[in-house]
């Protein structure tokens, strides 16, 4: 397929900024347009959750961030961000479900109070810390760090734990006065600094920074 596509979302997003960094990685031309989540027709209608991201492409509308990652590698084989190997590549896929189904999403419970000013239940809090420790001592056990994530290769897992991992972890510093990812995950510190220094990722933080103080501004006017 050669026609460009168009990510839609924002850059603060971190699902949106797991697909764009997958997209930067394997040099696939596409063009960014920022929207925001929303219950609107004109959104639900390519978006069924009103949730970002979502992908134009000339066939049509795709949503969920994981879908959209593997339609990238399966139309883009080249330059590969799987291992060839059927059972390797499970294990990058089994990487993502882990850091996504057991860690974004507890985790996500506590953005409200974290990131936006709204006051999460105690009740709420209680519950989601054993859920996060569980999930990272899981996540310890497959995880390589060797240098990445599923090992020797920079693949689609580096790109989804690069933006889940310090989102998780500043979410709990602000929550419970102690950086979960961090005290589970030894390794995890140097790992994400080591992705953060590739200049893909640098553009994704650069462009995400920007979306946050714009933000920022817009909530002081
Ligand atoms: N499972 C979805 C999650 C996407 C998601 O939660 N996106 C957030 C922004 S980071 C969103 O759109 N939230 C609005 C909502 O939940 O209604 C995916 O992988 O794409």
């Amino acid at each position: 397929m050669t026609t460009p596509i168009t990510l839609c979302g924002f850059a603060v997003s971190n699902y949106y900024n797991k697909v764009k960094l997958s997209l930067l990685e394997k040099g696939i031309p596409f063009t960014e347009a920022e929207i925001f989540p929303s219950q609107s027709e004109q959104m639900l209608s390519e978006s069924p959750m009103g949730k970002v991201p979502f992908m134009r492409t000339p066939q049509g509308v795709l949503s969920e961030s994981q879908v959209l990652t593997e339609f990238i590698e399966d139309n883009w084989p080249e330059p590969p961000l799987y291992p060839r190997d059927p059972f390797a590549r499970a294990r990058c896929r089994e990487l993502i479900e882990h850091i996504e189904l057991h860690l974004e999403l507890p985790a996500r419970r506590l953005y409200g109070e974290a990131f936006f000013g709204a006051t999460v239940s105690e009740e709420t809090k209680k519950e989601v810390a054993p859920l996060l420790e569980k999930g990272l001592r899981s996540l310890g056990r497959v995880a390589r760090f060797s240098p990445f994530i599923a090992g020797a290769d920079f693949t689609h897992a580096d790109c989804a734990a690069w933006v889940h991992l310090p989102l998780v972890g500043q979410a709990t510093r602000r929550i419970y006065g102690r950086d979960l990812v961090d005290e589970f995950l030894s390794q995890a510190k140097a790992y994400l600094a080591l992705v953060g220094e590739r200049p893909h990722a640098q553009k994704v933080d650069a462009d995400r920074k920007a979306g946050m103080e714009a933000y920022m501004a817009k909530g002081k006017k």
